[in-house]
């Protein structure tokens, strides 16, 4: 996959690039990420790409050229199709795993990182496909947004994760928070690992598992509960845990 990045601050994203799986991601030819730095298509010699808004107002808008251009220049004329344009927005619709996979499908992705108070609204309607968020809080522009979005996609990316991960995700765990893991040593500062996973009985391991993350999901994000396949054992363990706090409530 390639992903154009269009931002003024291209230097934020040379350690995100340079390290663990995105480097490796890049080094493998699964993934290209092309900065592009949108004062290179400024037209004034300050390369300036912002200016005051019309109406007035506090801030700066950034302007509509630039980026008209920019893009342009990343659309040689006779290519069959054009990529996604994505504009990174406080606005947008909120990125999450469905969404990850669908951009993940694409062979060309193009990424607008926003800055200063606004951006110009005929980038919206004479440039961009789609507009996403990463949720519900203010950053300063849209760079970290982008590196989220090429993080959650290139993991999707066939051959970028070794097969047990990708496995693991199809597996009915799919949507449950995870169970609580150990490693060595068995005792650690008077904390003991349950003993049903020093027990060898596979069986009874899974089934720990299981509940564990059922319960986790259903105190922390019950919300997650719905997009979740119940089994009859799973219905009868979330019955159970949720009659022992009805009692604990009453008692
Ligand atoms: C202070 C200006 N804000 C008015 C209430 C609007 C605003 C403009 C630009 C707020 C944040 C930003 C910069 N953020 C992004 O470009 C951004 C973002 C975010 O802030 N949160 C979550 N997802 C995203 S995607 C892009």
């Amino acid at each position: 996959m390639r992903v154009d990045v269009l931002t003024i601050f291209p230097e934020m994203f040379a350690g995100f690039l340079d390290t663990s799986m995105i480097k490796r991601a890049r080094e493998r030819g699964h993934l290209e990420v092309n900065l592009v730095d949108i004062r290179a298509y400024a037209r004034n010699k300050h390369r300036n790409v912002d200016d005051y808004p019309f109406g007035g107002g506090p801030g700066m808008v950034m302007q509509a050229e630039p980026l008209f251009l920019a893009v342009e220049a990343l659309l040689p004329a006779g290519e069959s199709g054009r990529p996604p344009i994505i504009l990174m927005s406080p606005q947008g619709e909120v990125f999450n795993q469905e969404l990850a996979g669908q951009l993940a499908r694409q062979e060309h992705l193009i990424l607008i990182c926003g800055h200063y108070e606004g951006i110009d609204e005929r980038v919206r309607i004479g440039l961009v496909d789609r507009e996403l968020s990463i949720g519900d809080y203010i950053l300063t522009g849209g760079e970290v947004p982008a590196m989220v979005v090429i993080d959650a996609v290139t993991r999707l990316l066939p051959g970028v994760l070794g097969a047990p991960e990708g496995a693991r995700e199809d597996s009915f765990a799919m949507g449950l928070l995870e169970y609580p893991q150990y490693t060595r040593p068995r005792s650690f500062r008077g904390m003991e690992v349950p003993a049903v996973l020093l027990s060898g009985n596979h069986e009874e391991i899974r089934r720990w598992r299981r509940q564990q993350a059922l319960e986790r999901t259903w105190r922390r994000r019950p919300d997650l509960l719905a997009g979740v396949e119940l089994s009859p054992e799973d219905r009868r363990f979330l019955e159970e845990i949720t009659n022992q706090e009805r009692e604990r409530g009453q008692g």
